[in-house]
Parts: C-alpha cells; structure tokens; sequence
C-alpha cells in the first residue's frame, strides 16, 4: 500500500512543481509537503464524482491554503473532472486558465470555493459544514451524510478570521468538518518561530475541538487520523507535522520553497531522489490509471446515493429539489405585490430596519432555505423575527444564526452557507462594522453569491453612539466593490423591494442599508413592477419645467421632499429622485437614465455619507467629508448641513448662478 501511495503523492507533487516552473510563478512548497494528505485522503476516504462535481452528498474539499493552488488542480486532473485537463495544467497562471493562481469557484467544476485570501476559506468550512446539518436535520442521514474536508495553513491559523470561526465551529459541535493543518512552521518570512508561539492544541480544545497530531508524511497515521474522527462528536483538527517541499534537496523545510519556482538544476535534484523519471507533465500509465480509477468510484457511490433518495418518500425527493433549484422563490412575486399594496394604503412611518424585520417574517413562512443571523445584534438589525427559530448544536433544524460578535466570521461562514447549495444565507451588522466584513463580502461579489448583508444604522441618523459609530466612507467603499448590489431604501416599499431583487439576483450579493431612525412612508404609487430594480425612480416632480433634480437615497430622500415644498413656496420648481440603487441605475440604458436625470437641469445629490460615489451625478454634491459627532440625530444633521434649508439655499444660488 505504501510504495502504490508513495507514487501517487509523487504525481502530485510533479505535476505541481512542473506546473510552477512552466508558470515561472507560483507555490511549489504546499503541494510538495500535503502530497501525502491529501493522496491518503482522495484514495480511501473522499466522496466525489468527478462526472458531477455538484452531487449534493458529495463531501466538500476546501483548499484554504490557496496559494497551494497547483496541489487541487493536480488532483481535479488526476481524479478525471472534465474542466482538468493536462493543457489546463500547463496554462496554471495564464490568462482565463482555469487553473489560475490561487483557486477561483466556478460551480460545477470541482473548485468549492474562491481561496487565497488566508482565513476565508476555513470560514467558507464552517458555513459548508453547517449547511450539512441543517440539510442532514431536514432529509435525513441517509441522504446527507457527507464531511467538509479542508486543508489550511499556518498563515490561515495565525488570521483573526480563523479565531471567530473556529470558535463557532466549536460552539456549534461541527462533527462533520475535518481541518488539517499543514502544521510544517515556515511562512513567507521564515520559520513561524518569528510571530507565533500558540499551543494549537490548547487554542483548539478550548474551542471545543478534537485534536489530534501525526506525522503528515506517515500514510498509516494519516489514515487512522482520519478513521478516528468518524466517532467525534466535534469538530477535528488534524496536526500534520510535514516538510515543506519535501523531496527538494536543498530547499525543503526552508521558506524558499513557499513561492517561487524550485528551478531547473533543483528539480532535477527532487526527481533523483525520488526517482521520477517522467517528463513533465507526463504520468506514468499505471499511476494515472489508478489516480483515475479512484475518481471513477464516485459514480457508483452516487448512483448508490441516488438510489436510497428514489427509495425515500416522494415529498421529501420534492422538497430537496425545490430547495437546491429556489423553485420557492417563484411564489414570491405574489406576496411582495399584496405587502406593497398593503402598505401603500397604510403608510406606515417607521424605521427601515423594522421595515426589513416585516419583509423577514413574511418572506420566510415561504423560503425555508433563507438563513438569517447577526453578529449580537439581533435586535437592532431587526434580523430575528418571530419566524426565526435558533439554530443550536442541539438542533439544527432552524433558520437563524446566532453568529457571536464576530462580523468577519459571519460574513466567511455565510459565504459557505451560499456554496452549500440551495441554502440563502443573510446576517446583519451595523454598517460601520461592515469593514469587519469587508474581506468576505469581496469574495462574495467575486464569486458571484446570493448573500444577503444587513446593514443597519447607516449614518449620522444613529446619533447619540457618535463618530464611532457613524458610517461616513462605508458606502462609498462598499459601492467600489465591483458586481455588489447597493441597496438603501427610504421606506416600507422600497425596501420590499430591494429584497426581492435581492432574494432573486443569481449571482449578484446585497447589501441592504438600514436606517435606525423612523422614516416617512414616501412612495406616491402602487405598481405592480418593482421600482427599485431600475436604480431611480421619479419620486415627484412639481412642474414638468422643472428648475432642479434633486437625488437622494435612503433617509435623506425625506429630506429631498421637504426642500422640494420649500422651493415650491418660493416659486422653484423641482424634480425629486429616489437612488436605492446607484449599481441598478449605472446599468440602465442612456434614454432612461436621461429621463431619469436630465443633466442640462441643475442636479444636486443628498446623502448623509461620502460624496465619493455621488459625483459621477453631479458637481452638486451634500454628504460629509469629516467624521460624524455624538449628538441627538437632528442635531447632526443641522451640524452637517443636512437639512431642507439648506438645500433650499443650494438650489436657489445654484439656479441664480
Ligand atoms: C490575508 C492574506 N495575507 C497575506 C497573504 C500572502 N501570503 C500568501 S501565503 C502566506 C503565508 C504562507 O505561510 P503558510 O500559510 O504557512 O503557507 P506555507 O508556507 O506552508 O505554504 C502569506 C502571508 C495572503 N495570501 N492572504
């Protein structure tokens, strides 16, 4: 058994550092050093089907250590996924190549997940993992009963991410998720002697973890590591004592091999002393055949698989089907038109946050498949709703999150809840700590997920918690994140409606701004369609020879209206328009976005936050360019020039101009 797994190591760890040396560019150490793991792990233990890379009992393999790139694409290779091909290999790092220079997700193709970034993926992990349970609690154990195997690094062990989601894997007993850790103590800078001095086996069982230490290169102890973790009732951490680039002669074990090419004369060096001697990028017949035949096992596994689901009764065949397509979503249409009917007869006044709480409760007697949370701040976000109902260690068989103060761990786990499959994943925040966010949302928007972020308490409207707590740059930066929607609606209607593009977007994420302060209802129509979806909309105008456009989003559109009856009294007619969506907008076609804004009329933007993204509209720009103060709201507001006068005194030196 050893020699055949020895061999099939070694086509890892060519193919990776062939790859790497082709590339000129990339990390040839990782491959190297996990070859072993990760062989044993693929050979005798991973669930998967290369013929279907999306199988939903299929146990889910996370290279969190992405760097290590060319280890997942040689085994994708290896194993016979169709998008692996030897060519792709030989493209590692070119331009399109699949097999880019740290793993990009692209669904069905055998990448889980987008990784690089250190900590993300261990968070994707636990997201991953908790979409097991709660899909195992739903179908039952014989149709889930899958693992969440993931590779990681020092580097992503030393990340803060890595504490909050370990700590919630913990809390949570996450039996099915399986960490090893390439334990091999170099980093970019040299041995992690330098920065780290933890005991992980004491960091991870005060977590809650089951810890467990072997020798990585040592196949038997790789393998009776991992039997071991099947009678766990924890979440495991395998300690894999390795060397890094293992099998180099001069580089092993020193951060040389970590990220850049072995070179020539030292590979030739690795393949001697492990007696190698195929070509790059050629694997002897036998070895390929049994790499091949071990991907080959997984279309009986999931025909078995496939089998006991026909078995089950037919409501719950339905269900999981529903649930993995968001059939569900397509009853959605009816209930937001009827709550918007509803509320535009009431017009209610009330906060945005509580107008999203009122969307939550409704939308979720119909979308099982939504998971809600916040970071400890439930009850300001207004995420829980009396339809939430806490998932536990105890009982998985709920639909919210309550995800501790840890924001940046929240919006990692989300992201794997999305990757799981069918799952809808939302949590809130304040948008201040959106910053504590911001890593995943990115990854979010790069990988094209439904999640769904709540923002609340989204300006200097929050008054008395002061600058701290003020977002000022917050939307301007989360407005820079390219293929991320940007909601910030001004009452009940709009923000039914931005959940529903939410809820329906494919592969765009949100983030739904929210105000703390109560807001007046101002949408003066009742349409079927969704306003909100073309970014803008004319909220009123009072003369069709209008002598300025006034646009604002959220809370200040309130304020965009009292200016416009001021102005009205002096005799200026005026255009008000409401922004929910400035990504929505930009994508319009010029006539409407010109109907919507017609720039040779004087335009001036309001918002309680940075004039960053506002200028692209207009030289006319009301925000903040400081941080906020701590004070009563209204207070603020006049502090900051954010009143009606004060657009009132604008337009008219504007328009005398
Ligand atoms: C958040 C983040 N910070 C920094 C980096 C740059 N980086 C890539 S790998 C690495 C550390 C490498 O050490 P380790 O994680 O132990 O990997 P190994 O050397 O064992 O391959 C760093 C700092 C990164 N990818 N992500």
């Amino acid at each position: 058994m050893t020699t055949n797994l020895n061999l099939l190591a070694n086509a890892i760890r060519f193919l990776s550092i062939d790859a790497v040396q082709k590339a000129n560019s990339g990390h040839p150490g990782m491959p190297m050093g996990m070859a072993d793991v990760a062989t044993v792990l693929f050979k005798h233990y991973l669930k998967f089907n290369p013929e279907n890379p999306s199988w939903i009992n299929r146990d889910r393999f996370i290279l969190s250590a992405g760097h290590g790139s060319m280890l997942l694409y040689s085994l994708l290779y290896l194993t016979g996924y169709k998008n692996f091909s030897i060519d792709d290999l030989k493209n590692f790092r070119q331009f399109k190549s699949i097999c880019a220079g740290h793993p990009e997700y692209k669904k069905n193709s055998g990448i889980e997940t987008t990784t690089g970034p250190l900590g993300q993926g261990l968070g994707n992990s636990v997201g991953l993992a908790i979409g097991e349970e709660i899909f195992r609690k739903k179908f039952g154990a014989n149709i889930i009963n899958h693992k969440t195997y993931v590779i990681t690094s020092d580097g992503d062990l030393m990340e803060g991410v890595s504490h909050e989601v370990m700590s919630l894997a913990g809390h949570l007993k996450l039996k099915n998720l399986i960490v090893f850790f390439d334990n091999n103590k170099v980093s970019i800078d040299g041995s992690t002697s330098l920065s780290v001095s933890d005991n992980y086996k004491k960091r991870f069982e005060s977590y809650g973890w089951n810890f467990i230490e072997i020798n990585g290169h040592n196949h038997n102890e790789i393998s009776n590591a991992i039997k071991k973790t099947s009678k766990s009732n924890k979440p495991n951490i395998i300690s894999c004592k390795t060397i890094i680039g293992f099998g180099s002669p001069n580089k092993s074990g020193k951060a040389s091999s970590h990220g850049s090419p072995l070179g020539d004369e030292e590979i030739a060096l690795v393949r001697k002393k492990l007696k190698w001697n195929s070509k790059p990028f050629e694997i002897p017949k036998d070895i390929l055949n049994t790499w091949r035949n071990i991907g080959k096992k997984g279309t009986a596994l999931e025909k078995k698989w496939l089998d006991s689901l026909n078995n089950k009764n037919y409501k719950i065949k339905k269900e999981l089907e529903e649930i993995l397509n968001n059939k569900n979503l397509k009853s959605l249409d009816q209930l937001i038109n009827s709550e918007k009917e509803k509320f535009f007869k009431e017009k209610p006044a009330i906060a945005t946050r509580e107008c999203s709480s009122i969307v939550i409760e409704s939308i979720s007697t119909l979308l099982p498949e939504l998971i809600g949370g916040s970071a400890d701040l439930s009850g300001s976000n207004n995420t829980k709703t009396k339809n939430s109902k806490i998932i536990s260690s105890k009982d998985f068989n709920g639909n919210y999150i309550h995800y501790g103060v840890r924001e940046h761990g929240m919006a990692a786990t989300m992201n794997g809840l999305a990757l799981y499959g069918g799952l809808i994943p939302f949590g809130g925040t304040f948008l201040i700590f959106s910053d504590y966010c911001k890593p995943s949302i990115r990854l979010s928007a790069l990988m094209g997920l439904k999640v769904i972020y709540i923002f609340s308490h989204d300006s200097i409207g929050l008054g008395e918690d002061g600058p701290t707590h003020q977002p000022i740059e917050q939307l301007a930066g989360l407005r820079a994140i390219p293929n991320l929607n940007v909601f910030r609606p001004a009452d009940i209607n709009e923000t039914l409606e931005c959940w529903h593009i939410a809820l329906k977007s494919k592969n765009t994420p949100s983030a739904i701004i929210l105000s703390r302060q109560k807001l007046p209802y101002i949408n003066p129509f009742f349409t079927k369609e969704n306003k909100c979806e073309l970014g803008a909309y004319v909220v009123n105008k009072t003369s069709q020879n209008y002598a300025v456009n006034l646009i604002a989003s959220g809370s200040e559109v309130e304020i965009a209206l009292e200016a416009q009856k001021k102005l009205k009294k002096i005799n200026i007619d005026s255009k008000v328009i409401s922004m929910p969506c400035q990504e929505l907008f930009d994508q319009q076609n010029n006539t409407f976005k010109n109907e919507i804004i017609d720039k040779n009329i004087p335009v001036i933007t309001i918002e309680a936050s940075s004039i960053c993204s506002w200028e692209k509209y207009s030289n006319h720009n009301m925000g903040i360019k400081t941080f906020g103060e701590s004070a009563p709201y209204k207070e603020v507001y006049s502090h900051f020039n954010l009143t009606s006068a004060k657009i009132v005194e604008l337009a008219e030196k504007i328009i005398k101009q």
